[in-house]
């Protein structure tokens, strides 16, 4: 299958630089947009559209014409709460709202590992575990989950939410050898988050095939995604870093660091 138009916002950022070479199979035009400078189209394939996701009436024109959304736009890392509330809030808000208008019938919402990030690695969860996140990106996340439920709930536009772990070309610390996720399989998973029939909203946690894994995605086992990759071919590698203390967020909680930022402001 073949998508018309393809919205990717976050278009400027770490995945989306990657992702909009890996994602232009799947739709015959894709829309770039970020609010920081994209690179210039490459061919008719490319439109390059750029917008603050807090701006309403913006974001409606973004999404015009499109036929599914990857929203990967947003703030990215634990921010103080008045920057995530705009672009990851409002602008999960504004994207909805606008999905909803324009008849988008797919999201694939790019999620994280923050909305569970309170959970210690010594717990293994699935997707139905209640949600506890690490901080106000956490939170956001948390919210757009709920902004995809509640849209497919009352106006039928499906999502996919990807929880996605760390996904970097490779893991960059210990913890990561656990949340690792593979361009290769970021790609297949959104490849199967935009094209499974019936998705409804699915919650799958975003992990390559890791040898120690802390989530189970049977929930999710209806997209049919099969990991390819594995962190193991780094475990030399990050093992040759020093050692983290067992006291150390990092070696404790599911979520790493971001359990231990803030507070912003005083
Ligand atoms: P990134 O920070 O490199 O990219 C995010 C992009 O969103 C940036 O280019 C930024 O300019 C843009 N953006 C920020 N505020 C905006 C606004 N108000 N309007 C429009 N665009 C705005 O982050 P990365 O790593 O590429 O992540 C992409 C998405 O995936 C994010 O939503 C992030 O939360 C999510 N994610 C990424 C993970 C990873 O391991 N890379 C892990 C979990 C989630
Ligand atoms: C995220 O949600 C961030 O966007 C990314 O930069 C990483 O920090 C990742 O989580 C992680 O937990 O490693």
């Amino acid at each position: 299958p073949k998508l018309g138009r393809l919205l990717l916002t976050g278009a400027a950022g770490g995945l989306g630089r990657v992702l909009r070479e890996r994602l232009a199979p799947f739709a015959n035009v894709i829309r770039l947009s970020d609010i920081a400078d994209i690179a210039p189209a490459t061919g008719a394939h490319e439109e390059i559209v750029p917008c603050d996701l807090s701006d309403k009436a913006a974001v409606d024109a973004l999404v015009a014409g499109c036929d599914a959304i990857a929203h990967f736009g947003g703030v990215s890392v634990e921010r103080p709460f008045e920057e995530v509330l705009e672009a990851n809030i409002k602008g999960v808000f504004n994207l909805y709202e606008a999905a909803r208008r324009h008849g988008v019938k797919r999201v694939v919402f790019a999620s994280s590992n923050h909305v569970i990030g309170f959970y210690k690695q010594s717990e293994h969860i699935d997707a139905h575990a209640a949600r506890r996140p690490d901080g106000y990106y956490g939170l956001s996340k948390s919210f757009g989950e709920d902004m995809a439920q509640f849209y497919f709930d009352r106006w039928g536009v499906e999502t996919v939410s990807i929880r996605i772990g760390s996904s970097f070309p490779e893991p960059l610390n210990r913890r990561m050898m656990s949340t690792w996720l593979s361009y290769r399989d970021l790609t297949a998973l959104i490849e199967k988050s935009l094209f499974t029939p019936g998705v409804k909203h699915t919650v799958v946690y975003g992990m390559s095939a890791n040898r120690d894994i802390w989530w189970d995605n049977a929930a999710a086992a209806h997209l049919g995604f099969v990991p390819q990759d594995s962190s193991e071919v780094f475990r030399d590698k990050v093992e040759a870093q020093p050692p983290v203390a067992p006291t150390d967020p990092n070696a404790i909680y599911q979520g790493g660091g971001f359990t231990a930022q803030g507070p912003f402001g005083d």
